[in-house]
């Protein structure tokens, strides 16, 4: 009998805890209590705790909701009660619970505060009540990032905040944003117009016209890009809803672009068009100085622009065909004592990282940067598997781990013929949500391992329709991986999901694929 008791007692709790609560990602700790609070549509808060930007932002997203976010007549008579506090282990934790006198929050940071209503935002099921709940939460990883490539494909300003107000609801806080390569360059810089007048063009002959045939091609310019003005606004938009955003600057291969615009950059010297195919090509930037120092111009701007910590200057594919023939990449080598052009590549992401150092910043670039020795501060982001990353470590460089396997979100997400057309390879929900950015990685290099990130290339990504087709639900799994280590078991998460998640998502005009629902594909 006792013996059945305990049994039965833990499979109750067990199935207790394996449910997802209404909060994605799921908090680590939640107790629901039948301590309820009723409201009428209006919450009020001490707003003079809260920086007025993000109380804009905050009234906006609770409106959406039908819930009137108001400042509190007098500080006491807060139905939301906001307590700072310092004794968080993790600067972005924060606990939160509801009671019939209302919700208490508990903060240590802007992130944290930010963290906590997005929370609350999630528990509204309906405007007149509240279900009583004590949350204590925090994050399982300081980087939890989303990468969009703004090359391949351009997505206006406006398609790119709402895309950061979903990355936010999911609590990720970085955004890497990929703004050249072989197919267009995208941010302004003043001291190279060209880079945008001839660089952010290209001929839309082949690409974009994949369902058409030659008779039916035409040659109008396919491109865009963003002004500096655009991106400070950007930036702005992000950091308030608690999102970083990272700039990539891609060095010194899928140069295309910026070769189109100024062509004395490659060691050919040749006038080419900004590529209208896929892939990866030969023409590189040059490893001579003169590159080098136009490198550095760029990042100087980019560097005004973006104040994250962490500059992206992208490092990976980087043929070494054009360097061998050089004069000019021969004479830099012979200079600086240098034997192989692996070598020479790591003498130029040396030379632009001391750059970057010197202006109080730190590279990070795609794991290709390991070949021919690491710069001394740079952090690596490990694409081409776990390898990479684990290396790094090792060597006591900070790594955030995307190996394809489980973050390329521009691979099909199933197997179904009705999937659109997309890279490759097969990415479904599931194996998303297993991704462990910590495996293999022995213990004392795990504190190495700042997180993890999704990418999303869009080389077959034309519209922000299809990015979010591809991103949804799959971000949701990763949010949930770099949150809290998908603590839930997949069935109860792919549950919560459907009658949770997807509506909300439905409500905010995203698009997402449904295929995770049919277990034959
Ligand atoms: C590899 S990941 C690339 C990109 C492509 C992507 C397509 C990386 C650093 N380079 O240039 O868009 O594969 O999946």
């Amino acid at each position: 009998m006792k013996i059945t008791l305990v049994i039965l007692l833990f499979f109750f709790t067990t199935q207790l805890s394996a449910q997802h609560s209404l909060v994605f990602p799921e908090p680590v700790n939640v107790e629901q209590t039948t301590d309820n609070f009723v409201f009428n549509g209006l919450l009020t808060v001490d707003n003079t705790r809260i920086p007025s930007d993000l109380f804009s932002y905050l009234r906006e997203l609770f409106g959406r909701q039908f819930i009137h976010l108001e400042p509190a007549s007098a500080k006491d008579d807060a139905t939301i009660r906001l307590k700072q506090v310092q004794t968080f282990a993790y600067t972005e934790g924060y606990q939160l619970s509801v009671t019939h006198t209302g919700i208490e929050i508990q903060y240590s940071s802007y992130a944290s505060l930010c963290n906590a209503f997005q929370t609350l935002n999630q528990l509204i099921q309906n405007p007149k009540e509240l279900a009583g709940i004590r949350i204590s939460d925090q994050p399982a990883f300081a980087y939890r990032g989303v990468h969009l490539d703004c090359s391949r494909h351009f997505f206006s300003i406006g398609e790119l905040r709402k895309f950061i107000d979903q990355l936010a609801k999911l609590k990720f806080n970085r955004f890497h944003w990929h703004l050249t390569d072989d197919q267009g360059w995208r941010i302004e810089i003043k001291k190279y117009p060209k880079l945008t007048s001839v660089g952010a063009w290209r001929d839309s002959t082949l690409i974009g016209h994949f369902s058409k045939q030659p008779a039916e091609w035409d040659h109008t310019k396919y491109g865009g890009f963003y002004t500096q003005e655009e991106a400070r606004q950007l930036v702005e938009y992000a950091r308030i809803r608690g999102i970083e955003i990272i700039p990539e600057i891609e060095m010194p291969g899928h140069a295309r672009a910026a070769l189109a615009a100024y062509p004395e950059l490659s060691c050919t010297e040749k006038q080419l068009p900004v590529a209208g195919t896929w892939g990866v090509f030969d023409d590189v930037f040059c490893s001579q100085e003169k590159t080098r120092t136009f490198l550095k111009d760029v990042l100087d701007e980019i560097i005004e622009l973006f104040p994250s910590q962490v500059i992206h200057i992208g490092g990976d594919e980087c043929p070494k065909i054009n360097w061998e023939k050089c004069p000019k990449c021969k004479a830099v080598m012979t200079q600086n004592h240098l034997n192989t052009t692996h070598e020479l590549q790591s003498f130029f992401i040396q030379d632009i990282e001391k750059h970057v150092n010197a202006k109080g910043r730190t590279i990070i670039g795609w794991d290709e940067i390991l070949e021919g020795g690491l710069a001394p501060n740079a952090q690596v982001m490990s694409w081409q598997g776990m390898e990479g990353g684990i290396a790094a470590a090792k060597q006591k460089h900070r790594v955030v781990m995307t190996p394809t396997s489980y973050c390329y979100f521009d691979y099909y997400q199933s197997g179904h013929p009705s999937e659109p057309l997309a890279i490759g390879g097969y990415l479904p929900l599931e194996k998303v949500y297993r991704f462990d950015p910590i495996k293999g990685v022995e213990d004392e290099y795990k504190q190495y391992i700042l997180g993890g990130q999704a990418n999303l290339w869009t080389e077959y990504l034309p519209t922000i329709q299809s990015v979010e087709y591809n991103a949804f639900p799959r971000l949701v799994a990763m949010a949930e991986v770099l949150w809290n280590k998908s603590s839930v078991p997949y069935s109860d998460f792919v549950e919560a999901l459907s009658s949770t998640y997807l509506p909300q998502l439905r409500n905010d005009g995203v698009r997402f694929s449904t295929s995770f629902l049919d277990p034959t594909l």
